[in-house]
């Protein structure tokens, strides 16, 4: 073996690690580390015949081999370190960040009234030691109605047509269909929940009125409860929503499954009580339903009505949300504009 071959490979190889340039690709290299260090380059396969030399030759040879190899290799690693050193630099050139330029103006969403008065509501009922119990909003014609004392062709039904999936299937009109679920399980003990809830109705939509809106049910259900117990919590509730200076009237009304039942007004925030445009002239604002559980409503459903009595009110979030926040059309509440939603910023 001629050592001369050997030199020529390396002073060949080193030359051409050499003229690489710093930006050549790092395949370059590759291909250079390839046609001399892969198995069947040149000088791999010298050291192939390593075998059938003489003793003393083999050894003189694989020294020299081994030392060409190894300056080959540290001429390509030295190479492929400037090679990526220079890559970086030159994305880091490339990358630089302008940080005087204007940043870009994200607008972040704020909570909406929706949220904000339900949370409100439940918050309040918490303090009074309620729980917070939900029901299904595909119902049963029975629970939504017949155990709410509206038994079918009742009049009452008209005024709160739904949407039917079969005659004894819809989707709940009132979340008082979960006072029959929360009454049932209670097994005649007493209960004191409010239920948050979505419920639909056939009614068209225009400012006030929506086809699919919430509502937060309350039901108490002990022994000796009374219309004073049911004037005091609403009052309590009412005012700590809306003010302490708030006064409110209940106004007797009709819901098949209390008896009494109560309309309930509160005294109008623009004119405290006196009449003004906002109220339509008779101080006061329409704000939730009520009454003393129905006889029958308890008996249905588990209870003793010469042991047991209660009471149950039902308002609607968004109405609630429309006054409090003096917002003009319901529908606002379901668009999410972040115009609109910007307003609530400060109740976030
Ligand atoms: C009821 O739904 C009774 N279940 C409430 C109740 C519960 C009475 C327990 C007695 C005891 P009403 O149909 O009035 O009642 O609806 C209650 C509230 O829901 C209304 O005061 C109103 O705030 C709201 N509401 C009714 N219809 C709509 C509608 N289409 N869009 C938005 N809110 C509505």
């Amino acid at each position: 073996m001629n050592y001369e071959n050997l030199d020529q490979i390396l002073n060949r190889a080193l030359k051409q690690i050499d003229d690489l340039k710093n930006d050549a690709p790092m395949s370059d290299l590759i291909d250079i580390k390839n046609r001399y260090l892969a198995k069947k380059s040149e000088l791999m396969s010298i050291l192939a015949t390593l075998g059938s030399l003489d003793p003393k030759q083999r050894k003189n040879v694989g020294q020299k081999v081994n030392d060409v190899k190894r300056q080959i290799v540290d001429a390509i690693d030295t190479k492929q370190k400037i090679i990526e050193k220079h890559a970086l630099n030159q994305k880091l050139v490339n990358e630089k960040i302008d940080i005087s330029l204007p940043g870009k103006n994200y607008i972040s969403g704020y909570t909406n009234p929706f949220f904000i008065i339900k949370k409100e509501i439940t918050n309040i009922f918490l303090n009074m030691g309620y729980e917070v119990v939900e029901g299904p909003e595909v119902e049963s014609d029975h629970n939504n109605f017949e155990l709410l004392n509206i038994p079918k062709d009742h009049p009452a039904r008209d005024m709160q047509d739904s949407f039917w999936f079969d005659p004894n299937t819809l989707l709940r009109t009132h979340t008082s269909a979960v006072q029959a679920h929360a009454m049932q399980e209670a097994n005649g003990k007493p209960l004191r929940i409010i239920c948050p809830g979505k419920v639909y109705r056939r009614d068209n939509d225009d400012a006030t009125h929506s086809h699919q809106f919430a509502q937060i049910e309350g039901l108490l259900i002990d022994k000796n409860i009374n219309m004073g117990h049911l004037k005091a919590t609403l009052e309590l509730f009412l005012r700590r929503l809306f003010g302490q200076d708030r006064q409110i009237r209940l106004r007797s009304s009709f819901f098949p499954f209390t008896e009494p039942s109560v309309e309930v007004d509160i005294s109008c925030a623009n004119c405290h009580g006196k009449g003004c445009p906002m109220c339509k002239g008779s101080g006061y604002i329409e704000i939730l339903g009520g009454g003393m559980v129905h006889p029958n409503v308890l008996k249905m459903n588990g209870y003793d009505p010469d042991v047991y009595s209660g009471f149950a009110f039902g308002l609607g979030i968004e109405r609630i949300a429309i006054l409090k926040y003096g917002i003009d059309d319901i529908r606002r509440i379901y668009t999410n504009d972040v115009r609109f939603l910007h307003q609530f910023k400060k109740s976030d």
